[in-house]
C-alpha cells in the first residue's frame, strides 16, 4: 500500500529542518552550560584548536591581520554555527528518511513522528560525533585527548543528543499540527493547490536566518556575562603531569631583563587593580569621626580612633594580592608594600580571645563583612593596614584601614573595616553566602605578560617571553615555559622576591622560527606543588589551569 502524504518532500524536510535547528539551538545552549558546570565537552571549543592548527601559516597570518586577536572568537561562532545547522540538517534528513513507506503504516498518524525516532537520530548523532568528529578534531575517540576524559564526554553528548532529541520530535510534531491547520484553512478557503501556505521556502529561511542569529547572540551574551566561557586544558600539558615536586626545584634567580608590557614588581597605587561589590560609589570615609571596634569573644573589648590606631606599632610587608574571580591570564592581581598593625597585637590589646573563639568577623562601613578563622587572624602576617606603599592608604583601597590576610583571596582582605568581632561560629561573609569558598586559599597562577597574545613577532631575532607568577604564600621556586603547548618545559630565570608573600617576575629568552606557536607557562612553589593544569574557571574556589598565548612568527 503506497502511503499519501499531506506534504511535498520539500515540505518534509523543511518542517525536519526547522524543528532541528529550533532543537538543535537550544541544546547546544545546554551543552555549553554544561561544560562550564559539570565539565562536559564543548565541541566549538574542542574542535577550535585543531582547526586553527588546519590553517596554513600565511592564511593564518592573513586572517589575523584583518580581523585581529578576536580570531578565534569568531571561528568558537562559526563551529557553533555550523553545529546549529547539522542539527538542523539531521532533522531535515530525518523526516525525509522517515516519509519512505517502509516507516509509514497508516496514513492518519504518518506524519507525527514518535518520540523512538528521536531518540534514534540523537543517538546516530552521539556516535558520529564520538566517532568521527571528535577524533577528526584531535581530541580522541569519544575525547579520550581531552583533560575532562571519556566519561565526562560520552555522557555530556548523551544529555545533550537527549535534549535535543525530545525537542525534536516534540517541535515537529508541533509544526506538523500547524501546516495541517494553515492547509486546511487555505483549503476550506477555495484556495486549491494551496500546498505552499502550510511553510513556505521564504518564512523558513528567515525563520531559520533569525534563529541562527538568536541563538548565537544568547551564546555571545551569556559568554560575554560569564568571563572567558568554557575552555578545554592543554592536552600536552595533562600528559605525564605530576602534582608535586620532591625535593621542591631550587630557584633559578638571576637578573631579568627589561622589556615591554612585563609588570613591575611593585604596582603603583593608581595601577593597583580595584574591586568592590558597591556598583555606585564605594565610601569615603572621614578619618575624623571614623573608630574601630574590637569586641565579640574577647576579655577586654575596645574601640579606637585613628590617631589611635595610628600611634601603634607596624609593620612593614611586601605582599601581592588576587582577587578570586581573576580568570587564569587575568588583570586582577597586583604588589605593594604594605604597612599596618599586626591583628594578632590588637586581639592581644583587648585581653586574648575567649575559650571557644573560632573565627574572627571584619564588618566595613559598606556593609560589607567576610571572617578568618582565628590561626590565621593570629599568624604575624595578618595586618590591619593603615599604608600603602609609603602613602596613606587610599580611598579605594580601604582609607582608614583594610584587613591584609596573605595566602587567600582579595576577598578577605576587607576593605573600610570599623568593626573586628570574634565568634564562636562559622560567621558566613558576604561572598560565602553566594556561593564563593570560605577557606579561599590562593590558587596558584602563573601569567605571560608579553608578548600579548595573538602577536606577530619577527623571525630569528631575539625576544623574551615573560609574566609574574604567584602562590599566595608558599613563594615561587620555579616557572617553566613550553613553546609547543605544553609538551616540552624550559626553566625560566626569577628575579628574587621582595618578600615570599608576593608575585615573581620570570623571563626566557626567545628567538624562533617562522611557524604558529602556543607559549604557555606553569609554575611551582616552594614546597614543590605544581599549578594545576586542569581549568576550573573562578566560581567557586578560583580559577585554574594554564595561561596559553598563540605567537605567529613570520
Ligand atoms: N568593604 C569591602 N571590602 C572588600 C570588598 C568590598 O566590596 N567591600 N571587595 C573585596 C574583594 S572581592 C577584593 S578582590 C579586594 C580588592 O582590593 P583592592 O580593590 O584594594 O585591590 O577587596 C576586598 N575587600
Ligand atoms: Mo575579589
Amino acid at each position: 500500500m503506497q502511503a499519501v502524504h499531506p506534504f511535498s518532500r520539500k515540505q518534509r524536510f523543511g518542517i525536519g529542518f526547522l524543528a532541528g535547528l529550533i532543537a538543535g539551538v537550544i541544546a547546544s545552549i545546554v551543552m555549553l552550560i554544561l561544560s562550564v558546570t559539570f565539565n562536559g565537552v564543548s565541541l566549538p571549543e574542542a574542535a577550535g584548536a585543531t582547526f586553527t592548527a588546519l590553517i596554513p601559516l600565511p592564511v593564518f597570518a592573513y586572517l589575523h591581520q584583518v580581523i585581529g586577536g578576536d580570531a578565534k572568537h569568531y571561528l568558537f561562532y562559526g563551529i557553533l554555527v555550523g553545529q546549529f545547522l547539522v542539527f538542523a540538517l539531521s532533522g531535515g534528513l530525518c523526516n525525509l528518511v522517515t516519509a519512505s513507506p517502509r516507516f509509514v503504516k497508516d496514513s492518519a498518524s504518518q506524519e507525527q513522528l514518535h518520540w523512538l525516532v528521536g531518540i534514534a537520530l540523537a543517538f546516530i548523532l552521539w556516535l558520529l560525533t564520538g566517532l568521527l568528529f571528535l577524533p577528526f578534531a584531535g581530541a580522541g575517540i569519544f575525547g579520550s585527548g581531552l583533560v575532562i576524559g571519556v566519561g565526562n564526554t560520552m555522557i555530556s553528548l548523551a544529555i545533550v543528543g537527549l535534549v535535543f532529541a525530545l525537542l525534536f520530535v516534540y517541535i515537529q510534531n508541533w509544526l506538523v499540527q500547524y501546516s495541517l491547520e494553515k492547509q486546511e484553512a487555505a483549503q476550506e478557503a477555495g484556495r486549491e493547490g494551496a500546498l505552499e501556505n502550510g511553510l513556505s521556502r521564504r518564512t523558513l529561511i528567515g525563520s531559520s536566518l533569525a534563529l541562527i542569529g538568536l541563538g548565537a547572540l544568547g551564546v555571545a551574551a551569556w559568554r560575554f556575562i560569564t568571563g572567558e566561557g568554557p575552555s578545554t586544558a592543554l592536552p600536552g600539558a595533562v600528559q605525564g603531569y605530576k602534582s608535586k615536586i620532591v625535593p621542591p626545584p631550587q630557584p633559578n634567580y638571576g637578573t631579568i631583563q627589561p622589556v615591554a608590557n612585563l609588570s613591575a614588581e611593585i604596582t603603583p597605587n593608581d595601577q593597583y587593580y580595584i574591586v568592590s561589590k558597591n556598583l555606585v560609589s564605594d565610601p569615603v570615609v572621614n578619618g575624623a569621626t571614623w573608630n574601630l571596634t574590637v569586641e565579640g569573644e574577647v576579655a577586654h573589648p575596645f574601640t579606637l580612633t585613628y590617631n589611635e590606631l595610628m600611634a601603634l606599632p607596624r609593620k612593614q610587608q611586601y605582599e601581592s594580592m588576587m582577587c578570586i574571580s581573576n580568570d587564569v591570564g587575568g588583570e586582577y592581581m597586583s604588589s605593594a608594600l604594605w604597612e599596618g598593625i599586626p591583628l594578632a597585637n590588637l586581639l592581644q590589646r583587648a585581653g586574648g580571645t575567649t575559650a571557644g573563639a573560632t573565627k574572627v568577623v571584619l564588618y566595613a562601613v559598606d556593609d560589607y563583612s567576610d571572617s578568618i578563622h582565628l590561626s590565621k587572624a593570629l599568624e604575624s602576617t595578618t595586618l590591619v593596614a593603615v599604608k600603602m606603599n609609603g602613602a596613606t592608604l587610599p580611598t579605594g583601597h580601604g582609607f582608614p584601614a583594610r584587613l591584609l590576610v596573605p595566602g587567600i583571596y582579595g576577598m578577605k582582605h576587607v576593605k573600610w573595616i570599623n568593626r573586628i568581632r570574634v565568634v564562636h561560629e562559622d560567621y558566613q561573609g558576604y561572598w560565602q553566602v553566594r556561593g564563593w569558598s570560605d577557606p579561599a586559599p590562593i590558587r596558584m597562577t602563573a601569567r605571560i605578560d608579553t608578548p600579548l597574545t595573538g602577536s606577530l613577532l619577527p623571525a630569528n631575532k631575539p625576544a623574551y617571553v615573560a609574566g609574574v607568577a604567584f602562590s599566595g604564600n608558599k613563594g615561587i621556586s620555579e616557572v617553566d615555559v613550553s613553546f609547543d603547548g605544553g609538551h616540552s618545559w624550559q626553566k625560566a630565570t626569577l628575579k628574587q622576591p621582595l618578600s615570599n608573600l608576593t608575585w615573581v617576575l620570570w623571563e626566557v629568552p626567545w628567538q624562533p622560527a617562522v611557524g604558529k606557536y602556543t607559549v604557555v607557562a606553569r609554575a611551582i612553589d616552594m614546597e614543590g606543588n605544581v599549578q594545576d593544569p586542569q581549568i576550573a574557571p573562578p566560581l567557586p574556589d578560583g580559577s585554574t589551569g594554564y595561561h596559553a598565548i598563540d605567537i605567529i612568527v613570520q
